[in-house]
């Protein structure tokens, strides 16, 4: 067995904590195989050096408003349909890209959580009894398997080195300037918003702002509408898009509210605690269940907060989630290279 896999197998069995950046990941599934097998190519294959013209920077309005939030025919923890309010607010045009986080940390002088080395507390056991690289700086970073599977710990690997800056690994390339940033706990996004004078959209905000102008892709989006994932995922990606892994942003058409990659690309964190399920009675700028109330099945560690849309790693053989109502829980404290965020504003941010 691949050492680096093995141990990333140890590391969910002692904290629970690597079980969910993967289940986080792409999309999930209750199918699991035996074998485990080899991988023909490198994460940073998934690599692109593509570019695409950047949407400007300045967030857009969106007016506050109704809507029905949620959706009842694909996955249950949608669910229910309910009549939502949404205040006014404004949201960036696209995820928040390596360039933008680059220059809050030359501003800032801030370190990742996937830069430092991991508390041994985390593990619950002697520290003598925690393989040492499983210590070692790093994130979960996607790397195909060779033959079909539906087992997410085929695809999800604990790459020491991986970061922001190296998002397929210290020995791939470095984050591209226009591409959304990804590798950061839920903390590395929060310090970026206050830096920015921005904070995380609510669920709802993110749905409602997703939603205008939209199909509900519960095939395929077209090659044009989002960059999804085109063959039989986790193995044949067809990239009839141009993209077999994260694009730069804006590389796709942006919906009716003018906002690029809210569905694919990179899934985008929320500021809602995760719980299967929303509160029918929770319509008026709704913002998620409290923290004791949030519950994650694939996260028993730490209250996961929602994220939303989708990536780049999804296909209709394994999951459906090119859609504004998907949603899953996402750990605060592991990043992995299909997450990013956008930022939201309460009053339109100074120029
Ligand atoms: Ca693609
Ligand atoms: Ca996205």
């Amino acid at each position: 067995m691949n050492p680096i896999r093995s141990s990333l197998r140890t590391r969910t069995s002692l904290a629970g904590l690597a079980l969910t950046v993967m289940a986080l990941a792409a999309c999930s599934s209750d199918e699991t195989q035996d074998s485990a097998p080899a991988r023909p190519t490198m994460a940073q294959d998934f690599a692109t050096t593509a570019s695409c013209d950047t949407p400007p920077d300045t967030p857009v309005e969106i007016a506050g408003g109704s809507f029905t939030m949620g959706q009842v025919d694909i996955y249950a923890e949608e669910g229910p349909l309910r009549e939502t309010r949404v205040d006014t607010f404004w949201i960036d045009r696209h995820e928040v890209t390596n360039r933008q986080y680059a220059e809050f940390i030359a501003a800032t002088g801030y370190v990742t959580l996937a830069e430092k080395p991991v508390d041994p507390a985390l593990y619950g056991v002697p520290a003598e009894q925690i393989p040492p690289e499983l210590l070692l700086p790093g994130s979960a970073v996607f790397t195909p398997p060779a033959r079909p599977s539906r087992n997410y710990t085929d695809w999800w690997v604990y790459v020491p080195g991986a970061s922001w800056m190296k998002p397929y690994g210290p020995d791939g390339p470095d984050a591209g300037s226009d591409q959304p940033v990804v590798h950061l706990a839920y903390e590395d996004m929060l310090a970026y918003a206050d830096w920015a004078g921005g904070r995380l959209p609510t669920e709802a905000e993110w749905e409602y702002a997703a939603s205008a102008g939209m199909d509900t892709y519960t095939e395929q989006p077209g090659p044009q509408a989002a960059n999804s994932w085109q063959g039989a995922f986790p193995m044949v990606n067809e990239e009839t898009d141009g993209f077999r892994g994260i694009a730069p942003v804006g590389c796709f058409t942006p919906n009716a509210n003018g906002l690029y990659d809210m569905v694919g690309n990179v899934w985008e964190v929320t500021s809602d605690f995760y719980r299967p399920g929303h509160d029918p009675a929770d319509t008026d700028n709704p913002r998620g269940p409290s923290e004791n109330a949030a519950y994650d099945p694939a996260n028993p560690v730490s209250p996961s907060r929602v994220m939303k849309g989708g990536s780049y790693l999804c296909a209709p053989n394994y999951c459906q989630r090119y859609r504004p109502t998907s949603r899953q829980g996402r750990d605060p404290g592991l990043g992995a290279s299909n997450v990013g965020f956008r930022l939201a504003y309460d009053a339109a941010p100074e120029s």
